[in-house]
């Protein structure tokens, strides 16, 4: 009896060019961008894995834009990313979570690409040996034959713009995840090859699942609707869907990717401390936000679609609600004060 052979053995960099060869006009630029910061998420990633033996852990002496202190790792991340992107040539201006300007490059007025990135997502948990992450968004510029020199505009885009977006987990292995509007693929890294290996095709989301991840340490600094909306979860329910499971690792990216494997919802909501939220919504959350959707699930500040959303300024936070469809819209309904258990809880 013939076998029918149907997992195929692929690498990113094949992913990336049978991608690219559905666009007839692809010029192979994007393809040497993604094949150089794939070359910083390997470098990343060593470092990580050798963090506590190679003086990467603590602090530096620095705080960066959002008043956080910077730790070493953080501030190396960046430097390897920003190095590794210049080159291509073809990234013109870049924004990254540790920097609190704009970053030009030498082709900021020839190159047609915009990199938006945080380095090193979780900077809370690198020192105590929990996944962290790295999270990338791909924009054009907005007149991509422009010979000017690219400006903050190029990078203030909204998220339905991106041309690609992803995130590497440094966890129990190395991950990537990413996405260029053709469904959400992953990636397990090899360190004997040195090459991402394709380990999970077109990711689909559940349409509901049954854990929520938040941090309910403020439950107390949430709005009663916020509050109303996690007891309802938490509450038995006759047909045994709820109550739901709490996972909270306290790095974004890595509570985004359990909820795109498992289903559920994330929530990192405003609170009294953060009114808008702690997420930055043009290195983090927008790309969280696309490789949702393109997942089946949905992603929203709790009234808009995040990618909607225009952003004023670089380090603009936003509050992120991303999972399974039916979760986020009941909660974007408790938020509503519509949903009709919240007269009864
Ligand atoms: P970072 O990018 O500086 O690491 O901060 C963002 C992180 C997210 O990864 C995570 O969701 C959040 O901060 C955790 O915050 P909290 O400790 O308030 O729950
Ligand atoms: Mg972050």
């Amino acid at each position: 009896m013939p076998t029918l052979l149907t997992s195929r053995l692929t690498t990113i960099s094949h992913h990336i060019d049978e991608e690219q060869n559905l666009h007839p006009e692809a010029t192979g630029e994007f393809t040497s961008i993604l094949n150089d910061l794939t070359l910083a998420l390997r470098i990343i990633s060593r470092d990580v894995r050798r963090a506590g033996l190679n003086d990467v852990l603590g602090l530096t002496k620095d705080t960066n834009v959002h008043g956080e202190q910077v730790r070493k790792l953080d501030t190396y991340s960046n430097d390897v990313i920003k190095r590794a992107m210049l080159r291509s040539g073809h990234i013109c201006i870049m924004a990254s979570e540790e920097d609190d300007d704009i970053i030009l490059t030498p082709s900021n007025s020839k190159a047609k690409y915009v990199l938006v990135f945080d380095p090193l997502d979780g900077s809370s948990n690198i020192d105590v040996n929990v996944t962290i992450g790295t999270i990338f968004g791909l924009y054009k510029r907005i007149d991509p034959y422009s010979d000017e020199t690219a400006t903050i505009d190029d990078v203030i885009q909204p998220g339905y713009k991106l041309q690609a977006a992803g995130y590497a987990l440094y966890g129990s292995s190395t991950l990537l995840v990413y996405t260029t509007g053709h469904g959400v693929h992953a990636f397990t890294y090899d360190p004997t090859l040195g090459e991402f290996l394709l380990t999970k095709e077109n990711i689909r989301l559940p349409h509901r699942g049954k854990s929520y991840s938040v941090n309910e340490g403020y439950y107390y600094k949430w709005s009663e609707n916020m509050r109303q909306y996690v007891d309802f979860i938490k509450t038995p329910s006759s047909d045994k869907s709820r109550p739901y499971s709490l996972r909270y690792i306290g790095t974004a990216v890595a509570d985004i990717h359990r909820t795109l494997l498992n289903g559920g919802i994330f929530l990192y909501p405003a609170d009294n401390s953060h009114p808008n939220g702690k997420l930055r919504i043009v290195y983090e959350a927008n790309a969280l936000a696309m490789i949702i959707e393109q997942a089946g699930g949905r992603a929203s500040d709790g009234e808009k679609r995040i990618l909607d959303i225009k952003p004023d300024n670089i380090h603009q936070r936003i509050p992120l609600i991303a999972g399974s469809k039916e979760d986020v819209i009941e909660c974007e309904s408790f938020l509503k004060g519509e949903h009709p258990m919240q007269k009864i809880i």
